[in-house]
């Protein structure tokens, strides 16, 4: 165990190239998940006048930002990607001691950070815009993408690397400037992503981070009238506060909010491999993804079949510290997590049979830790509360259904869209669900995690307000379009009449 008495290390904010203190030097802990007397890290609480500072460095270094070639650009996010790619066991295990993430999925976090540093690096060289024929003769019409200015990067916990990367690195490349405040549980990461962009050489002024909570750093940076565009990952609730307040200034923003991922189970599916990938995306990350499985639509029958297969290995996860490399399932982020997964599972009580799981778990070394048994109950119907709304941890509605149309109509029936996957073994049932299930992402014969930077990622209904991140889509966040005609005629020419 970490000595407890030594006392927490002290990071600061990176305004303008430097590291500070807040202005009014209040701080706040970061603590392990797994063992709450283990202290990861003190930070600075942030407020309104270190956005501010944070805003006007960024607003300062933008003009020459902009005007430095994006191949250059996309230079220095390579040198990121590469030193991120060194420096992966040692950020991997901060990850896991500060948000409790099992080692070997904070090691993808980590890769899924170097992926889209590496992708976004080569937008430097592509960043594509559209040169078409005009409808006149001797007119040149092409597009191209124009950097927007001050991009305000607001981060969750859950992939401390990744997501700040992913919103990081499309906005630098297209040339803009940065204030970034990542989310109270995961401090570190953020910080130690921002020291690898100081060492990759971004000049002062291009990245600045800011941390602190919501209400003091995050609506600072929305209410902003110099920040133009902001990207937020987080739940529904504060995306649609944050919609509210940005829109009345009219900002550009992307939000990737809630989901209520489905997997469909066919009587034709492999069972076994259903098995695994239910697992997989319903407890891994302990059901702390956006994209995390929490509802299983299973033909009636192969249902019972089924939940006695996930009862059999569900019980058996192992839960523990995610630094010990056995450990399976590892805490949820922190108390009010807890608390409220219990709350659902009561709810889960009185809409369906409790199958396995239900309660925290404190045994010996997992006593100071947040841990929650993987928890699945069954015969819920679509629209139960546990069925219908994101708790974010480890509790797996089992909804049975009778066929094709009736699993996609129960998929479907939630008002979140981010992604969603079908067992079968059929082609054609494969192909029909591709096209009807209304999700962001779909898998066949996967779970719903495991989204690769190359495609874009979001969802639709209320995960989301159209935007989506990774894929040469996140570009799109962050720049502004220009169409630019070049008449050559050397005469007036009309469009729409001249040409008749
Ligand atoms: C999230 O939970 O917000 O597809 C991101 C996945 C990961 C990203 C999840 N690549 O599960």
């Amino acid at each position: 165990m970490t000595d407890v008495a030594a006392p927490p290390t002290t990071y600061q904010l990176y305004i303008a190239g430097r590291w500070v203190d807040a202005v009014d030097g209040r701080t706040f802990d970061s603590v392990n998940p797994a063992d709450t007397r283990d202290v990861v890290g003190r930070f600075q609480a942030g407020g309104p006048a270190d956005v501010a500072m944070a805003t006007r460095a960024a607003d300062t270094a933008s003009a020459a930002w902009r005007a430095t070639p994006a191949p250059k650009r996309g230079e220095l996010l390579y040198r990121f990607g590469a030193l991120l790619a060194d420096n992966k066991e040692r950020v991997a295990r901060a990850m896991t001691r500060e948000m409790g993430k099992v080692l070997a999925e904070a090691r993808g976090d980590v890769q899924e950070g170097i992926d889209i540093a590496f992708l976004m690096a080569g937008e430097g060289r592509r960043m594509f815009g559209d040169t078409v024929p005009s409808e006149l003769p001797d007119k040149w019409a092409m597009s191209i993408r124009q950097p927007i200015g001050v991009a305000g990067i607001v981060t969750p916990w859950n992939f401390p690397v990744a997501i700040p990367c992913w919103k990081l690195m499309p906005a630098l490349v297209a040339g803009n400037t940065v204030v970034f405040k990542p989310a109270s549980d995961a401090p570190l990461c953020a910080t130690l992503v921002v020291e690898l962009l100081e060492q990759a050489g971004f000049p002062p002024g291009v990245v600045n981070l800011v941390t602190g909570t919501g209400a003091d750093v995050g609506d600072a940076i929305v209410d902003s009238p110099d920040i133009p565009v902001i990207s937020f990952t987080g739940s529904s609730a504060t995306g649609k506060a944050i919609a509210e307040r940005a829109g009345r200034r009219l900002k550009r923003l992307s939000l990737e909010l809630g989901g209520k991922n489905a997997v469909v189970v066919l009587r034709d599916a492999d069972l076994d491999l259903a098995v695994d990938g239910i697992l997989w995306s319903a407890f891994g990350t302990t059901g702390q993804r956006c994209t995390a499985c929490s509802r299983v639509v299973a033909d009636r029958a192969i249902a019972e079949e089924l939940v006695a297969r996930l009862e059999t290995r569900a019980s058996r996860l192992r839960l523990g510290s995610g630094l010990d490399e056995t450990v399976e399932v590892g805490p949820l982020v922190n108390a009010a997590a807890v608390e409220k997964v219990e709350r659902y599972v009561e709810i889960g009580r009185g809409e369906g049979e409790l199958v396995t799981g239900g309660a925290t778990v404190r045994d010996g070394d997992l006593a100071h830790g947040h841990f929650f048994a993987p928890t699945i109950f069954t015969g819920v119907e679509p629209m139960r509360r546990i069925a219908q709304e994101e708790i974010f941890g480890p509790v797996l509605s089992v909804i049975p259904v009778d066929g094709y149309d009736e699993a996609i109509s129960a998929a479907n029936g939630v008002r979140y869209g981010l992604s969603a996957s079908i067992f079968s073994r059929d082609v054609n049932t494969a192909f029909r669900a591709m096209r009807d299930l209304d999700a962001g992402i779909v898998y066949v014969n996967a779970g719903t995690t495991g989204a690769e930077t190359h495609l874009p990622f979001g969802g639709w209904k209320e995960t989301g307000n159209g935007h989506r991140e990774a894929g040469h889509a996140a570009l799109d966040t962050f720049t502004e379009w220009k169409s630019i005609y070049v008449d050559y005629s050397g005469k007036l020419q009309r469009a729409q009449i001249d040409n008749q």
